[in-house]
């Protein structure tokens, strides 16, 4: 060997790899994505196949507080998260690469194969799903290569070949490692004994060591850029061949039992006030799905089996040709604290789930509906509950729609009067009739009861938080309650913990959904804050509870309760 390469200082070695890593982070995540959504790969890219994998085996309790910290933006969050570790980690890869390449791309292989292994064990995975990781990797491999080599050469104007750095026989390969910083023992004793630590070390200047850095600094630049463009076109591919293209074509038939017309004062139109049927677009949503479900209506398949004389196997045309129920059914999350969002009304449109399960027939001694969906989420239905006669709904349309994507399409259970974790499955592609003792849905390994009846609950929208009110007049306090299949008969307010007031109900078409609710407050009290609670009572004569309990396991009770601030 004849060139002594220079030495750069470890803060020189460590920005330079952290470029090389994430770069090639970027052009592997750019070349994954472009990947799957020419794929059209249900699993999606790396990142979300691992955020996936990720959501199902947090603890239950990291995932409550994920949605009750970042509520619907919880997907966004976790993605985040999982980006900035990645790039984290592809910095480390970056400097053990320019370092030795070898150890890089070990590095690279141990987070290929964990993207490799996110994508194959989701339930609905086949070989495909791998190759967005498979070609990011191989890509990234390859860009690693290039840009430490590249890295390198711009920290010394040359370095040694691989081959010149080896000792002659048996020993181990000798690392490229940075100079010891001055005054400091040599961090690692190995560098002592390769040809690249011969004594006579030329300090490292940090003088441009010519062409090389700019190539270095301008192509890893120019690529990161590249890459992020893959990266955001690949997504967009995958959007727009997305079916909300299939959901907006699609024709619903009518109802055969259409709602009836809403009934005059279903919505008493007072400020703030939850309108009576939720609009879509403000429908809140809870799922464990990171890329929502694409499901085409022409792919769709509904299988009944398990404790069955006859086993169902239902095409999405077969469905729209049974006969169709409309009713206002109010959807509610086990997770709502009292007070919370996560609760709304629509008029759904589906087929009698109880109709389906009779021509199957339900064998005795059933008691659970195992509902799957197809990214794999189960929820546990009591057999007894589909089967009572209330609108067990398989439902694909929602207000004069069809599903919104988010919200199932193209079909979904909604079934009045219980939690949506144990009667809403969405993207429904599979019900096993069988017992709560041989199965065991989703959300119960995870400390939620398997049961989830819906507790008698009313919220209290105006006044809101913010608002203060005047003395003297007369002002609203109003909200909705809702006890689903039983009906709300009367809603209470109280001032101050005072006497009990009746609020004035409106109407409502069925005992389905919510109820909006009013009481005229003629405000007159000392001027400060006031504590306005409401309890609502419902048709079984059941008044809701005081007793304070959090949404886990099987739903949050208690008045809910708002400060008012008379001034
Ligand atoms: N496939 C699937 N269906 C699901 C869930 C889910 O995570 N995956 N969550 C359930 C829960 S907890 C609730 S509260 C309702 C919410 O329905 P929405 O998102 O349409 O409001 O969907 C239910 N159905
Ligand atoms: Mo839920």
């Amino acid at each position: 060997m004849t060139s002594v390469p220079l030495r750069p200082p470890r803060w020189a070695l460590a920005g330079r790899g952290s470029v090389v890593g994430i770069v090639t982070a970027l052009v592997s995540l750019g070349v994954a994505q472009l990947v799957a959504a020419v794929l059209a790969s249900p699993i999606g890219a790396p990142i979300d196949a691992v955020g996936a994998l990720s959501i199902d085996h947090s603890p239950a309790a990291v995932k409550n507080f994920a949605i009750s910290t970042f509520g619907s933006s919880d997907k966004t969050a976790l993605v985040w998260g999982i980006r900035v570790v990645l790039l984290i980690l592809a910095a480390v890869v970056g400097v053990l690469a320019v370092r030795a390449l070898w150890r890089g791309m070990v590095g690279l292989a141990v987070l290929t194969a964990v993207g490799v292994y996110a994508a194959l064990v989701r339930p609905t995975s086949t070989a495909t799903d791998a190759l967005p990781s498979l070609v990011g990797g191989a890509v990234a491999a390859a860009a690693l290569w290039y840009f430490s080599g590249l890295a390198r050469r711009s920290l010394t104007g040359a370095v040694p070949p691989e081959e010149d750095r080896r000792p002659a026989s048996g020993a181990p390969p000798v690392d490229w490692t940075p100079a010891p910083a001055p005054g400091r023992p040599p961090a690692d004793r190995a560098t002592q004994r390769g040809p690249s630590a011969a004594p006579e070390q030329p300090a490292w200047t940090g003088a441009d060591p010519g062409p090389d850095r700019r190539r270095f600094l301008v192509s890893s630049a120019a690529v990161a850029a590249g890459s992020l463009i893959a990266y955001v076109g690949g997504s967009w591919l995958a959007s727009r061949r997305d079916v909300s293209a299939a959901a907006q074509a699609l024709r619903l038939p009518r109802a055969s039992r259409p709602a009836p017309p809403l009934p005059p004062g279903t919505d008493l139109k007072i400020g703030g006030l939850s309108s009576f049927v939720t609009p879509n677009g403000s429908f809140y949503r809870v799922d464990t799905a990171l890329v929502v479900p694409e499901v085409l209506p022409s792919q769709w398949q509904l299988r009944i089996h398990g404790m069955v004389s006859k086993e169902i196997v239902l095409s999405f045309a077969d469905l729209l040709k049974r006969p169709l129920i409309e009713d206002y059914v109010t959807l509610c999350c086990v997770s709502n604290p009292v007070g919370g969002p996560y609760v709304g009304n629509a008029k759904w449109l589906g087929a009698s789930l109880r109709s389906l399960l009779q021509e199957a027939g339900v064998k005795a001694g059933a008691s659970q509906l195992l509902c799957t969906s197809s990214d794999g989420f189960t929820s546990g239905t009591p057999v007894e509950t589909a089967m009572d006669g209330r609108d067990a709904l398989l439902a694909v349309g929602m207000n004069d729609t069809p599903l919104p994507v988010a919200h199932g399409f193209p079909a979904r259970l909604v079934i009045p009067g219980l939690y949506g974790y144990v009667s809403a499955c969405k993207w429904l592609v599979d019900i096993e009739v069988t017992t709560y003792r041989a199965a065991r849905a989703y959300w119960v390994p995870r400390g939620w009861s398997a049961q989830g009846p819906v507790k008698t609950e009313s919220r209290i929208d105006v006044p809101g938080i913010q608002n203060s009110v005047q003395n003297g007049g007369t002002v609203p306090i109003a909200g909705v309650a809702w006890a689903q299949h039983k009906g709300i008969d009367a809603v209470e307010v109280r001032i101050g913990g005072g006497p009990w007031q009746q609020a004035r109900l409106a109407s409502v078409p069925g005992i389905d959904s919510w109820r909006q609710w009013v009481y005229d407050w003629n405000v007159n009290v000392a001027p400060g804050n006031h504590l306005v609670e409401a309890r609502a009572t419902d048709a079984t004569g059941y008044t809701q509870t005081s007793l304070v309990a959090p949404p886990e396991p099987n739903g949050a009770s208690g008045y809910p309760s708002v400060l008012v601030n008379v001034v």
